[in-house]
């Protein structure tokens, strides 16, 4: 099963303003710069229904929501985070095995408890919404199947508040005529790569030569796009370990492809993340810089190294190697940049995660 909730951000607004129910709400990433700029972060299904989107800068949604009396409100992480904890508690008691993804969506694998019947994960799906909506006032989408891959697509077929269940024999058909778009690691990019190859339905890609496929996308992109286009998925539910890391973000002071402007925030950044690694006593072995880009999409490029250091110059060495290569392969503009260390070892090694986003502007 995947479980997505609906509108996440908007509906936790919802949740402690009820009166905001029925009118158009957008949460906002507001940048600081000028009152209205920014990027819309998500909104309810009334003002999606006026063509407001998540990633549209906010002067546009107020555009599309000029003489309608709609609500716009900044992000509270904070609160997002405590409603997303509350949830992925209520969530695991249904699986077997369960994998959180993000803050508003998780993998359960049900089959153990519904003894492989999809009638049963079915009820089993009902009875967990209702919980969820009991308990926490809250609604979701879920998608249930024979793999990950399927339960996740199956999850954006109906929404909000959708079910949709696809049974093994189902999946193929069931993909068959949607765009490949709807997979995961089918961007922009790689959809018009797609669609000049004349594949534009998942239908296509599963009657495209796999060599073909491979041809163009590598050994293992080419067969991951062939299984999946005909509903093949492995890979386990499985709970992520915590990821040892540091990291450190910053807002820029205007949206840029600058190389030597982001340089400059990245070494503050790498600077607080050296004097913070010294004190834990440990070295790092890969470096990640995190671009969010105008459009509130994050990016990230890593390098694990031959071996570990503790060398603050090696960090900017490799942020600008990264850095370069973001820049090469993207062409938006960045907007908060972040630095991570993370693959420690040395004594004072840390437990668990400690990562702490912050903004130094
Ligand atoms: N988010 C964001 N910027 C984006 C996309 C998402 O800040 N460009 C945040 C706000 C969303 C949350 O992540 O509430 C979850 O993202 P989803 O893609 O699951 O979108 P929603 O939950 O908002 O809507 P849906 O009902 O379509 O799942
Ligand atoms: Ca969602
Ligand atoms: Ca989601």
């Amino acid at each position: 099963m995947l479980v997505d909730l609906d509108y996440f951000y908007a509906q936790c607004e919802e949740l402690r303003n009820p009166s905001l129910k029925t009118k158009p709400v957008v949460v906002c990433v507001y940048s600081g710069r000028s009152k209205d700029s920014g990027a819309v972060s998500t909104a309810n299904y009334v003002a999606r229904n006026y063509g407001v989107k998540s990633g549209m800068p906010i002067f546009l949604a107020k555009k599309k929501l000029e003489n309608v009396e709609a609500v716009f409100l900044p992000v509270d992480f904070q609160f997002y985070e405590e409603m997303s904890a509350k949830v992925m508690g209520i969530l695991r008691n249904f699986a077997d095995e369960f994998e959180q993804v993000g803050i508003d969506e998780a993998y359960l694998d049900v089959t153990r408890r519904s003894l492989g019947d999809f009638g049963k994960a079915e009820e089993l799906a009902k009875m967990m919404k209702n919980d969820l909506l009991l308990q926490q006032k809250l609604t979701c989408s879920v998608g249930v199947g024979p793999n990950k891959l399927v339960a996740k697509i199956a999850s954006d077929e109906t929404k909000p508040d959708g079910l949709t269940v696809i049974r093994p024999e189902q999946a193929s058909s069931f993909l068959e005529p949607l765009l490949v778009s709807r997979l995961i690691g089918v961007g922009t990019k790689t959809f018009e790569k797609m669609l000049d190859m004349g594949i534009k339905r998942i239908g296509d890609l599963a009657r495209h030569d796999v060599q073909k496929l491979i041809a163009v996308f590598g050994r293992i992109l080419g067969t991951y796009f062939h299984n999946a286009s005909i509903g093949i998925d492995n890979e386990p539910v499985k709970e992520k370990g915590e990821a040892e890391s540091i990291s450190r973000m910053a807002t820029l002071k205007l949206d840029t492809r600058d190389l030597s402007i982001t340089l400059e925030k990245t070494a503050e950044l790498s600077n607080d993340l050296h004097q913070r690694m010294l004190t834990d006593k440990s070295a790092f072995q890969t470096v990640s810089i995190i671009a969010i880009t105008t459009d509130l999409g994050t990016h990230t490029r890593s390098k694990t190294l031959d071996k570990p250091s503790t060398d603050v110059t090696l960090i900017d060495r490799t942020v600008r190697e990264l850095l370069e290569k973001f820049l090469s392969e993207s062409d938006l503009e960045i907007r908060r940049v972040g630095v991570k260390l993370s693959n420690f070892s040395g004594v004072g090694k840390n437990q668990k995660q400690i990562t702490s986003y912050f903004q130094t502007t």
